[in-house]
């Protein structure tokens, strides 16, 4: 205890790391109360490592929202799953996010191992227990992890559920050292605002495209002009990059709908966002590979 009584604050960096599409942007957006990361219902959606900022009077939590493991196939891909397995490295501790309704399954096994090596402090969040019948469901999967992980709670909840999110702060803020925040108090996120712009126009692009479309798709942030006069507009051109030919048909659309469409939601967002008129100019680029271009990938941040 403090003199005044309190218990001293706490702040430190979790690591939320798991397989893709078990929800791990959902519980950090909403844990936050911000859009940190974009969410879609298909996997592979984050491509970097992006913090997302909780601040209360316990302290700080600093989120390092990764990438889902996978099998990566392009160099795109490994960096993804290279840039999640490192981030439990340098962290205070880890949120090991599972699916509480999917199998265990080898980027499961892969992480353990890496758990184990590195030796923080892990919480095990089993999430999505709202898509369960009956919560009893989950009872023989959280024995077998209690099992195998003696000393990381398991914790079931749901990302959608703000409720479940308080008992989870009650076991990771314990496991950060004392110490006064980080980053100021109503930062959510140290995202620049032209990474913020590209990761809008990916979202957009994965609502509206199927299959292999939204893999194959970049967003690259050309030009991002601040507006000249009080009131003036946030001028951004965007290049969204696909890798054949045969993909930019799909992503204009008949008569250019589909891009309408998407540059007209990503800007009404990002007018909500930057908090000031936006105008958004897209063009499609067909660059076959992009994801293998160490050059263009370090221009996204991806390499
Ligand atoms: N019903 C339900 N859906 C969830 C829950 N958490 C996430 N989802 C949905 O699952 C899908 C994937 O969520 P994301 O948050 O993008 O998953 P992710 O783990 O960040 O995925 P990657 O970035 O690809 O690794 C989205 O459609 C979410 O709305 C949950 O607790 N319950
Ligand atoms: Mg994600």
């Amino acid at each position: 205890m403090t003199a005044g009584g309190h218990p001293p604050r706490r702040a430190g960096f979790v690591a939320v790391v798991g397989r893709t599409n078990v929800g791990k942007s959902t519980l950090v957006n909403g844990i936050v109360g911000e859009k940190v990361a974009i969410v879609t219902p298909k996997p592979q959606t984050t491509r970097n490592v992006l913090r997302g900022i909780f601040t209360e009077a316990r302290g700080q939590i600093v989120f390092l929202d990764t990438p889902g493991l996978h099998k990566p196939r392009t160099r795109m891909n490994r960096t993804m799953v290279k840039a999640a397995l490192e981030s439990v490295e340098g962290v205070d501790a880890v949120l090991w996010v599972l699916d509480a309704t999917a199998l265990w399954k080898e980027e499961e096994e892969r992480l353990a191992e890496r758990l184990g090596a590195a030796g923080r402090p892990v919480v095990l969040a089993l999430n999505q227990m709202d898509r369960l019948r009956r919560r009893e469901e989950a009872l023989p999967l959280m024995a077998r992890l209690a099992g195998r992980f003696p000393g990381w709670p398991v914790y079931p909840l749901s990302a959608l559920a703000p409720g479940d999110f308080p008992g989870l702060l009650d076991l990771l803020f314990p496991l950060l050292p004392e110490g006064e925040p980080l980053f100021p108090p109503d930062l959510y996120t140290d995202q620049m605002e032209r990474q913020l712009a590209a990761e809008i126009v990916r979202e957009h692009v994965f609502a509206r495209t199927r299959q292999e479309v939204p893999h194959c798709t970049g967003v690259l942030v050309e030009s991002f002009e601040e507006p000249r006069a009080e009131g003036g507009k946030v001028v951004i051109r965007c290049a969204v990059l696909v890798e054949r030919e045969s993909q930019k048909p799909i992503l204009i659309g008949r008569g250019g709908q589909t891009l309408k469409a998407i540059g007209t939601a990503a800007r009404a967002e990002l007018k909500r966002v930057l908090g000031c008129p936006v105008e958004l100019r897209l063009f499609v680029k067909v660059r076959p590979d992009w994801r293998e271009d160490a050059q263009l990938l370090k221009q996204m941040g991806l390499a």
